[in-house]
């Protein structure tokens, strides 16, 4: 393996390995991957991406095997913790939040129990695939209950006697619900983060982070940015700044021959919604338009 390329480790088949190319992608990534490959190689930057079982993400972080990897802070925090038990400090630097792969782990009783709080919690036995982050909720509100650990299927748990609840990840609630179990407390909340190596880089390998980075700063900035064009009175100038949403000051082009009305150009990191374009119509503006924003750098 070339000592000068970056790793960077990915979820191989599951939740995270769309919107985690998609990232990629969008940070200009060209990447080769035949299929069931382990690895694909970048053909336009020095790094290549590994196809590993979200599970083995931190590890390889953790080891140096990798440099970066992108996974759900729910598995993250979970070795975390599991390391800590084992008297090892963690060595993944987590350095950016990313705005997908969310959900929270929560607890969830069967529908009819009832719940009033932590202390329900008291000589209960809860299933999970999480024993570490529901040993360390339990431990700081100081309840003791049994974890049953499982590998997966923790929602059927309470149906086969096998637990009175469950600690598991939701996002939609749907499975839950299938279940007739009613969800009563979260545990964490979780998205997908970036991970890297704190060991030193060589200075190619650093710069390439750097500007990885800068990348999915700008990625995750223009999903919600447009930008905006209309025309307006001089006039109106004041009010339709302040409709515009989320916009650092804006470009105010004269309009030749209507020496009273001008153009405005404004990127709004919010999305723009009809009922912001009424509102900018009611206050003098015509002509609008709302462009989506491909790329931003700051
Ligand atoms: O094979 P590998 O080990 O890599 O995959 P995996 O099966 O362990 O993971 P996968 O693909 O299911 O999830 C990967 C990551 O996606 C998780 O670690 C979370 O960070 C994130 N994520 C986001 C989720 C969910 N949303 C989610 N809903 N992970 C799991 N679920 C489960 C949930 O537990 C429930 O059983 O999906 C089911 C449906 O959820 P509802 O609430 O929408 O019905
Ligand atoms: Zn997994």
């Amino acid at each position: 393996m070339d000592e000068l390329r970056l790793k960077l480790a990915i979820q191989k088949s599951g939740r995270l390995t769309e919107p985690s190319l998609d990232l990629l992608m969008r940070c200009g990534l060209k990447i080769s991957r035949g299929k069931d490959q382990l690895m694909a190689y970048g053909e336009n930057m020095p790094l290549d991406v590994l196809f590993v079982r979200d599970d083995d993400i931190p590890d390889l972080v953790q080891e140096d095997v990798c440099d970066l990897g992108l996974v759900g802070l729910n598995v993250l925090e979970e070795k975390r913790l599991e390391l800590a038990s084992r008297g090892h400090p963690a060595r993944f630097q987590q350095v950016r939040t990313l705005d997908f792969g969310r959900c929270r782990l929560s607890l969830a009783v069967p529908e009819g129990a009832s719940f009033e709080g932590p202390r329900t919690l008291q000589g209960k036995r809860i299933a999970t695939t999480y024993p570490y982050l529901l040993e360390k909720y339990l431990r700081e509100r100081d309840v003791s209950a049994e974890i049953v650990t499982l590998s997966g299927a923790v929602e059927i748990a309470p149906r086969l006697g096998r637990a009175d609840l469950i600690c598991d990840l939701v996002s939609t609630g749907s499975t839950l619900q299938a279940n007739h179990l009613r969800e009563v407390e979260t545990v964490l909340e979780s998205h997908a983060v970036l991970i890297r190596t704190p060991l030193d880089l060589p200075p190619l390998k650093d710069e390439w982070v750097e500007r990885l980075l800068m990348r999915i700063d700008g990625v995750q900035q223009v999903r919600e940015s447009k930008y905006i064009m209309l025309h307006a009175p001089r006039s109106a100038l004041t009010e339709i700044r302040k409709l515009l949403p989320g916009s650092e000051s804006p470009t105010i082009i004269p309009l030749e021959g209507s020496p009273d009305r001008v153009a405005i150009h404004a990127v709004c990191r919010e999305n723009v919604f009809w009922e912001t374009l009424e509102s900018l119509k009611k206050a003098g503006a015509s002509a609008l338009l709302v462009l989506p924003v491909e790329k931003m750098l700051a």
